[in-house]
């Protein structure tokens, strides 16, 4: 019940803050923040940056349009690292905090990434007001990409930001991607817009990265639900399909919904790039008991 309480209460903030006039002397160059630690602490004297106060910096940091950067480089000998998944786990003890400014989270600049991100976000010990990462409306033009965020009972990724990005990131399952990593109790989506216009989820088909950029959104109850958001591309993604394509991690009610309010939705890529066909194989042949429902009834 908190969830839905605070959810609502972040669905519920004054539209006018989309409209807030920029204030050019709050400018300032991009910081580039990387996070040597998995630890969830927050302590600026101590020599190591957690994605927490990466971010908290990047809040304080107003920079426009033009996102900070949070980077990763944390060690193998750091306590979160598995040398036999060769993924870097940080399992926060509370939600990690709005990020309200715009910002690229990018979990492709951790060595040892290989076309599979390794930077975990593990909600397992996030009780209260579940959710992975949380984009507020004034976090527009942000990129959440190359990470595997799984076990939140909310959401894994919620954005009320316009002109998303969510690409190359693994949401519900484990970090091999072969396997549920959800949450059976509470709601357990994997990504989920709400009043976000325009917005992509996976690729943007500019021919750099492309096939990169498709996520992985398997083992929820919803994969990819979308409220009040229009003009949102899903294409180039494995849904309700491990990270080979080989077999269904179905989403356990639906791969893709769409609810009432939610207009100018593509599904797939608009057939002029040269592959990007992963969201139909996965939606029409991989996971054919998922279900895609274009608009409900009120
Ligand atoms: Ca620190
Ligand atoms: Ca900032
Ligand atoms: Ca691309």
């Amino acid at each position: 019940m908190r969830l839905q309480r605070n959810v609502h209460r972040r669905n519920t903030l004054p539209r006018r803050s989309q409209l807030r006039v920029e204030r050019l002397e709050d400018r300032r160059l991009l910081a580039v923040l990387t996070v040597n630690s998995t630890a969830d602490t927050v302590d600026p004297g101590d020599g190591i940056l957690t994605l927490r106060e990466a971010i908290l910096e990047a809040n304080a940091n107003p920079n426009g349009a033009t996102p900070d950067e949070i980077h990763f480089n944390i060690p193998t000998t750091d306590p979160g690292y598995d040398a036999g998944t060769g993924a870097y786990s940080i399992r926060p003890s509370s939600s990690l905090p709005d990020i309200n400014d715009p910002i690229l989270i990018d979990g492709w600049t951790q060595p040892g990434w290989a076309n599979r991100p390794i930077i975990e976000l593990d909600g397992t010990n996030v009780d209260t007001d579940p959710i992975g990462i949380y984009l507020h409306p004034n976090a527009s033009d942000s990129t959440l990409r190359g990470l595997v965020v799984n076990r939140f009972a909310g959401y894994q990724i919620l954005s009320q930001a316009p002109r998303f990005t969510i690409q190359g990131n693994y949401l519900g399952t484990d970090v091999s991607g072969m396997a549920a990593a959800s949450s059976t109790a509470g709601i357990g989506f994997g990504a989920n817009t709400w009043d976000a216009n325009v917005g992509t989820i996976g690729t943007n088909g500019d021919g750099i990265d492309d096939e990169l950029e498709g996520n992985l959104i398997s083992g929820n109850s919803i994969g990819v639900s979308l409220v009040y958001s229009d003009d949102v591309v899903i294409a180039g993604n494995l849904i309700g399909t491990n990270a080979a394509g080989t077999s269904m991690v179905p989403n356990r009610v639906d791969g893709i919904r769409a609810w009432d309010g939610t207009n100018g939705i593509r599904i797939g890529t608009n057939g002029d790039g040269p592959r990007m066909t992963r969201s139909e194989m996965s939606s029409r042949e991989m996971a054919p008991e998922e279900s895609i429902c274009p608009k409900l009834p009120e």
